[in-house]
């Protein structure tokens, strides 16, 4: 096997009191109390943040670190994107031509495309050729200022391939820095040597992929779609209960194209997230609050599909459920990749405010990982991971999109990318 790039290593260390900033509303954790817009400083010692607040109150053992110059921009926390399928082999803008002339998804996925033809393209290529393929889509949402990410299984769908997958994913973390939450999603589609087969496929899934797959330490959650295409709820609750038996979360594909009552199901086993959930029940809603599970929206396949049933955000706000907004970055339903966008179309289709969304991309994404005490906050004793905008006001991140803004990135506690704003 080839060895991976060493691309973070170089980066410079982001150790120093970064002064000049601002501080994005609700997204930071101040050691002295923050007047909006007044000047602030993160202070970074050996890659965690030592400090967070206004700069008339930094601590007379900050002021002497050295001085990175924030050039008035405004800082969040690194942004999350707590659902992706990452890494796969190919792509299927074939099927995007077809959609258009008329076919849904459904049609789609019985006529042999879908989820299907990323296995075959998956299964042919080489762990080194799926590095190499999802090496420069996962650049592109970092340069966006993505500090973690979920990369889920589930285009293998036999032990080896669904292996392959997950080794990528942890050798992209370690080559670009970056955190990455594992998700093995078996059960994503029935692989066609089983056709007609599913529950013997779920058994081998629940009895040796997923226990294989665990021994080796690739797995940190476990997923399944369920959905009419897909595996039932009682497949699911099967995988579930595989998941329980080896000490792992699970999280589901909920209520994305019909209502199959998976969050009610997936909040039983105490799940982290529910994600999709355009057809989630207030039923559901309920279970989810009880259970503390994150509602994780995917404007993007909302978007590709040109779906018209909105997820129930009026009510998920009512019941004090927490919305992560992710990429949902797939082959076939979401070839995004911007986080920012999403943030901007959570708000314009699914009517988010701003900061519900820009809480969606940080706070609440990391939730939906199990990150919330590492990421997703900008706060003294976690790891720095930080992003610097050269915006006037937080809501422009949602407000301009298709726009790459020229930020600076502080990650794993390495300074990852340099803004221009305010140095020529
Ligand atoms: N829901 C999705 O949106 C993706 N997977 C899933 O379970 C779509 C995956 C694909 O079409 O390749
Ligand atoms: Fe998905």
């Amino acid at each position: 096997m080839s060895t991976d790039p060493v691309l973070f290593d170089t980066f410079a260390s982001a150790d120093g009191c970064w002064h000049n900033l601002r501080l994005a509303p609700g997204l930071f954790e101040a050691g002295a109390p923050v007047e909006q817009d007044a000047p602030a400083c993160i202070a970074v010692r050996q890659g965690r943040i030592a400090w967070v607040g206004p700069h008339a109150s930094l601590p007379a053992d900050c002021a002497g670190l050295p001085h990175h110059d924030g050039r008035g921009m405004l800082a969040t926390p690194g942004l999350v994107d707590c659902h992706t399928h990452l890494v796969y082999g190919g792509q299927r803008a074939g099927e995007f031509a077809m959609r258009l002339a008329g076919a849904s998804y459904e049609e789609v996925a019985r006529a042999g495309g879908g989820i299907v033809s990323s296995v075959r393209a998956t299964r042919e290529a080489t762990e080194d050729e799926l590095f190499a393929q999802a090496l420069p889509r996962l650049s592109q949402l970092l340069d966006e200022g993505v500090c973690a990410i979920e990369i889920k299984s589930g285009y293998g769908l036999a032990l080896e391939h669904e292996r392959k997958q997950l080794r990528v994913a942890r050798r992209l973390g370690r080559a670009l820095g970056v955190t990455v939450r594992t998700t093995f999603l078996g059960a994503h589609a029935l692989p066609p040597e089983y056709a007609g087969r599913s529950q013997d496929y779920i058994d081998r899934v629940c009895s040796e992929m997923l226990p294989a797959l665990a021994a080796e330490g690739l797995v940190d959650a476990v997923d399944v779609f369920c959905e009419r295409i897909a595996f039932s709820l009682a497949e699911t609750e099967q995988v579930f209960q595989a998941a329980h038996r080896l000490g792992l979360p699970v999280k589901l594909h909920a209520e994305q194209l019909s209502n199959m009552e998976g969050a009610a199901l997936a909040a039983r086993y105490g799940a982290l997230s529910c994600d999709h959930i355009e057809h989630l029940s207030q039923q559901g809603i309920e279970a989810m609050r009880g259970a503390g599970s994150v509602a994780v929206l995917l404007p993007g396949a909302f978007y590709a599909l040109r779906d018209t049933h909105l997820p129930p955000i009026a009510a998920l706000r009512a019941a004090g459920v927490p919305m992560a907004v992710s990429t949902d970055h797939n082959p076939g339903t979401s070839p995004c990749l911007s986080l920012l966008l999403m943030a901007s179309m959570a708000c314009t289709l699914f009517r988010l405010t701003v900061p519900e969304a820009l809480a969606g991309i940080t706070r609440h994404g990391a939730q939906a990982l199990g990150l919330q005490h590492e990421h997703g906050l900008i706060a003294a004793g976690r790891p720095a991971h930080f992003v610097l905008w050269p915006v006037g006001q937080a809501a422009e991140l949602a407000y301009w999109f298709g726009s790459r803004p020229d930020c600076t990135i502080v990650r794993q506690g390495r300074i990852a990318r340099m803004s221009r704003h305010g140095r020529d």
